[in-house]
């Protein structure tokens, strides 16, 4: 951990910026960022003021007139080299991830491997940004569309993926021919000042001019004047549906555009056809894995009464066997929480759940002693609950799962569906009908849909994000890059006259 920290730590101090070339002094306060591991000061970096965030944009609008220039391949062939130096750097980046977010190694790995994949997506895509040619109505016409860059998109990203959630926005953007402004959460900017780190080297060895890729420090407030700047032409944040609610008015109120992804509330069903043992594993590191803190993470198991009683005891079991504590140790399953404010929000939902009527089944609550000095560590809760229990409703961003009761798979669904977030889904089944009926318009209306896998955990390559209070928008792959660029209908005429649509007769 020592390497890591000195290869990241120390060129962090007191800079708040990054122009993708060099840090950027900032002369903000100061943030600490404090390992939800051990409680360890692992870095202080400055906040940007309302000036440094305004030399930053315009270092960034400056660079978009010259980065837009460079062919698509070319500036995919530089997210190419940024992928191969994320390869030579994985454990390394990923250890660094796991130490300051808590999740677990593999996790962290994971999650530079996420970014990794991405990189290797926008390469593909920057040959591939595709329009579609129409057959004009009038003669010796021609139609066709094309995508231009937006100019300086701005991501706003949370704790919880502190690295690849910017990157699936920010190599997308750069294939596309934008800048990138990035305000990561402040409980994680060592995180985020190494990503840039790792940047710049390829940057530098390809002479990408600064200002391509900025990173800037600081608290909601930075987030607000992104949102109500315009000279950013699309904002893209990730984070809570409170948050989301306030970035995405700013930017309505200056007909700005927005790419929300928010909140979720998935639940998976466990029918009487499902292997219960493939869902159990899928419930179980859809609600633990990385301490429940993923917005795709499993929060409620919908069980079919018949098999009810048999799960429930299996995934009792599975709880007891997990390890909780250091997430640098391989052995362990569950890391801590962020902070300790968000172990008070686990211990807020808890006392709500007896106290609205629902029943924890599990050992619950905060851990102390030995390993849990820091007071993050808490152990993932299994509730059960009726489909009335108001605390469910809420994204409670900690490992508690409720587990439901159903009847008919349409009971299932509405239940399912009757939570005002709809990021992430599934159903676990081998029978074709249950499967086709949750996948088909009367199933489940989140954005993600799955079936015999969990809520959380999704590839790259599919567009992602989720409906009603998630947000709507879409990251990542499919054709989530068309929100990142803007969409140019041509119309050419090569003949003598002047025919206009329609069949109007227009002569002077
Ligand atoms: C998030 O929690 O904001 O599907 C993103 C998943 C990950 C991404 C989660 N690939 O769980």
């Amino acid at each position: 951990m020592e390497a890591v920290l000195d290869q990241f730590a120390i060129r962090a101090h007191n800079n708040g910026g990054f122009d993708g070339i060099a840090h950027q002094l900032t002369k903000g306060q100061e943030i600490s960022s404090f390992s939800p591991v051990d409680a360890r000061l692992i870095a202080k970096v400055t906040t940007a003021t309302q000036a440094d965030y305004q030399a930053i944009i315009q270092k960034a609008a400056d660079a978009f007139l010259i980065w837009r220039t460079w062919p698509a391949p070319k500036r995919g062939d530089i997210i190419r080299q940024f992928a191969e130096a994320l390869r030579a750097q994985k454990q390394m980046l990923g250890k660094l991830v796991s130490y300051e977010m808590g999740k677990s190694l593999v996790e962290g790995a994971g999650e530079v491997q996420e970014m990794i994949d991405i990189c290797d997506f926008a390469v593909g895509l920057s040959r591939q940004l595709h329009g579609l040619t129409m057959h004009s109505e009038r003669p010796s016409h021609r139609m066709y569309e094309q995508w231009h860059p937006l100019g300086v998109v701005g991501i706003i990203t949370a704790f919880n993926f502190p690295v690849a959630v910017w990157s699936w926005n920010a190599m997308i953007a750069l294939v596309a021919g934008n800048v990138t402004v990035w305000k990561p959460s402040e409980k994680t900017p060592l995180a985020a000042q190494a990503c840039l780190q790792i940047l710049s080297t390829v940057f530098k060895v390809n002479q990408v001019p600064a200002g391509v890729c900025n990173l800037v420090q600081g608290s909601g407030e930075i987030g607000q004047m992104m949102a109500a700047d315009p000279a950013i032409s699309l904002v893209s944040a990730t984070g809570s549906t409170r948050m989301g609610m306030s970035v995405g008015q700013t930017v309505a109120a200056r007909l700005g555009k927005c790419l929300l992804e928010l909140g979720g509330n998935n639940a998976i069903i466990i029918t009487q056809n499902a292997n219960l043992d493939l869902a159990l594993t899928g419930a179980v590191f859809g609600a633990v894995g990385t301490a429940g803190q993923r917005c795709t993470t499993t929060r409620r198991l919908i069980i079919h009464e018949a098999v009810y009683e048999q799960f429930v005891e299996k995934l009792k079991k599975a709880y007891e066997q997990l390890v909780i504590g250091n997430p640098l140790d391989p052995k362990v399953h569950v890391g801590p929480l962020i902070d300790q404010q968000a172990v008070l929000q686990y211990e807020a939902a808890l006392v709500a759940i007896e106290n609205q009527g629902g029943q924890i089944l599990s050992k619950a609550g905060k851990l102390s002693g030995d390993g849990f000095e820091s007071g993050c560590y808490v152990r993932p809760c299994i509730a059960a609950a009726n489909s009335d229990l108001a605390i469910m409703q809420q994204e409670t961003f900690a490992p508690i799962l409720y587990v439901i009761k159903y009847k008919t798979l349409q009971e299932a669904i509405q239940i399912q569906n009757g939570v005002p977030q709809g990021l992430s889904s599934a159903i676990m089944t081998d029978n074709l009908k249950e499967a086709e009926q949750f996948l088909s318009v009367l199933g489940s209306d989140c954005g993600i849909a799955n079936v015999n896998i969990g809520t959380s955990g999704a590839e790259i390559g599919g567009a992602f994000g989720g409906e009603k209070q998630t947000g709507g928008g879409r990251e990542s792959g499919s054709d989530a890059w068309k929100a990142y660029m803007r969409r140019q209908t041509s119309t050419i005429n090569y003949g003598d006259d002047l025919p206009l649509a329609q069949g109007i007769d227009f002569h002077l």
